[in-house]
């Protein structure tokens, strides 16, 4: 069996029971368990002085190996161009991109030398999978150093339309670099679709779709390589097991001890622009505004743990919800009722579990989102016999697959309030059929299917190779 290297710009904390977060890092570590392996990336260092020096931590059959970047580096490559150009271009906000040519060298160059760190650490048949926008330039390196291997890429943030896509300067680079994998996942077909019109109109290439389900097959830039939409899942049975423990725990019955009965409308994200949350406190002001029943009936909890903190865009909006929070909270708080509870810190994913469970609505409103694991957990932590409504954006990946969600655009905030008004409202057969039907999906699509599939394809596109290039 083939070795598995996962390339990606963290590496998961690991402790003695796996990895802390969900989703990818679970899904990835039971792959490296099972074929042994590496994972190779950032270890989260800056450094202020000094050359970076790779760490190797063995733990059973996976190797973990990590590399701290140096100042300049993580201002080029991770604030910079990742996280100024790339971040803000492909979640649609071409009102945010900030472009400066050194990062984008910066950039490359943290490429090439990450992909010189892993070069000497290479076996002949390991079959490589990089993650993420930090690392689209990455295959392209290794093959400037002649390696041979499969090499996969899977994005976790939606490809945007190629009219957002033309706006970052050095996009036909991005786009060529991303041409040198052998097999390229997306979150969901769209985003694959927007892949395609940006080789076919904007790079004179071909996207040729599989008749029935399958992967595409691109010729662009002298290549030929395999597309293919991978929408990323969870493990629902242990999140509804997390769940269930979770909420005979202390931190969970003492905060339902404070709602005296009142509904709850849970939110659970990274404090991002992305992510929608102006929007969805003016659509909760909006309930209270127009349906006063509301008022002292529902407490709305916002956790969001600040990210990025050391960037302009991300303070900005932190200052713009403390704004929103604040003058919500001024208008209608009672003495003994405050509307939204927005806390800035990180909880267990136990507790986040047991307080999806107890919730009335999981309120889950990204502008834009590559697939958005949250929407997933919380339809996982549900009680099957009284289960939480979903209120969904159709911009999050999710919504391809949550057909049981109350679909919102987030740009329209009367909309978010009747539908928050209609969860909250709904019959509990009605939250029985749509949770049926969500669920189901879940455990059809888990975060294993995921990443077999893609693995699958990965190892298949090396054979496809020569047979597409006959043509
Ligand atoms: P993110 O933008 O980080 O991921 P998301 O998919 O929601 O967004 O994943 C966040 C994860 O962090 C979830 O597992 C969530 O439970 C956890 N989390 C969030 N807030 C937390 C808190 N306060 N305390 C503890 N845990 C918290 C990117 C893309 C997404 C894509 C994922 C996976 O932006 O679109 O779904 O990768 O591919």
């Amino acid at each position: 069996m083939s070795r598995l290297i996962i390339v990606s710009n963290r590496v998961a904390p690991i402790s003695e029971g796996g990895p802390a977060a969900g989703g990818l890092a679970v899904g990835v570590y039971d792959a490296l368990k099972e074929t042994g392996g590496m994972w190779f990336g950032w270890s989260g260092d800056v450094l202020a002085s000094g050359q970076p020096q790779i760490q190797l931590e063995e733990r059973g059959p996976v190797t973990f190996a990590t590399i701290g970047l140096v100042r300049r580096d993580y201002d080029q490559y991770y604030r910079g161009f990742s996280n100024a150009t790339l971040w803000p271009a492909f979640h649609y906000r071409a009102d945010l991109i900030q472009y400066d040519r050194h990062d984008f060298e910066g950039y490359r160059r943290v490429n090439a030398w990450l992909a010189q760190q892993l070069v000497p650490l290479l076996r002949d048949d390991d079959v490589i999978w990089v993650h993420d926008y930090h690392l689209i330039p990455f295959a392209q390196a290794l093959r400037a150093a002649g390696v041979k291997n499969r090499i996969g890429f899977f994005l976790h943030i939606p490809f945007p339309a190629s009219q957002v896509l033309l706006a970052v300067p050095p996009h036909r680079q991005l786009v060529e670099a991303l041409c040198s994998f052998d097999l390229l996942g997306f979150q969901t077909e769209p985003d694959l679709r927007a892949f395609c019109d940006y080789v076919v109109h904007e790079a004179a290439g071909e996207c040729e779709h599989p008749a029935k389900n399958g992967s595409s097959t691109i010729r662009a830039f002298g290549r030929t390589l395999r597309a293919a939409a991978y929408p990323i899942g969870v493990y629902p049975d242990e999140i509804a097991q997390l769940a269930k423990a979770g909420a005979r725990g202390k931190p969970v019955r003492t905060m339902k001890a404070t709602l005296h009965g009142r509904k709850l409308i849970m939110s659970v994200d990274r404090l991002d622009y992305s992510k929608g949350l102006v929007e969805r406190f003016r659509a909760f002001e909006r309930l209270l505004d127009q349906v006063p029943a509301m008022r002292n009936n529902v407490s709305f909890v916002q956790i969001a743990p600040p990210t990025r903190a050391d960037m302009h865009a991300y303070q900005d909006i932190r200052l713009q919800l403390e704004g929103e929070s604040g003058r919500i909270n001024g208008r209608f708080a009672e003495l003994d009722w405050t509307p939204i509870r927005y806390i800035h810190r990180q909880y267990e994913r136990q507790v986040l579990a047991a307080l999806f469970r107890e919730s009335h609505v999981g309120y889950v409103t990204p502008l834009r989102d590559g697939m958005n694991l949250v929407a997933k957990e919380y339809v996982s932590a549900q009680d099957p016999d009284d289960p939480g409504v979903l209120v969904l954006s159709r911009f999050a990946g999710a919504a391809q697959e949550l057909e049981g969600a109350l679909i919102v655009n987030p740009i329209d905030i009367d909309g978010m309030a009747e539908a928050l008004a209609t969860a909250l409202a709904m019959p509990v057969a009605e939250r029985r059929a749509r949770y049926r039907d969500m669920i189901g999906r879940l455990r059809e699509n888990n975060v294993s299917v995921w990443r077999d599939n893609f693995l699958r394809d990965l190892k298949r596109s090396g054979e496809a190779r020569p047979a597409a290039r006959a043509k």
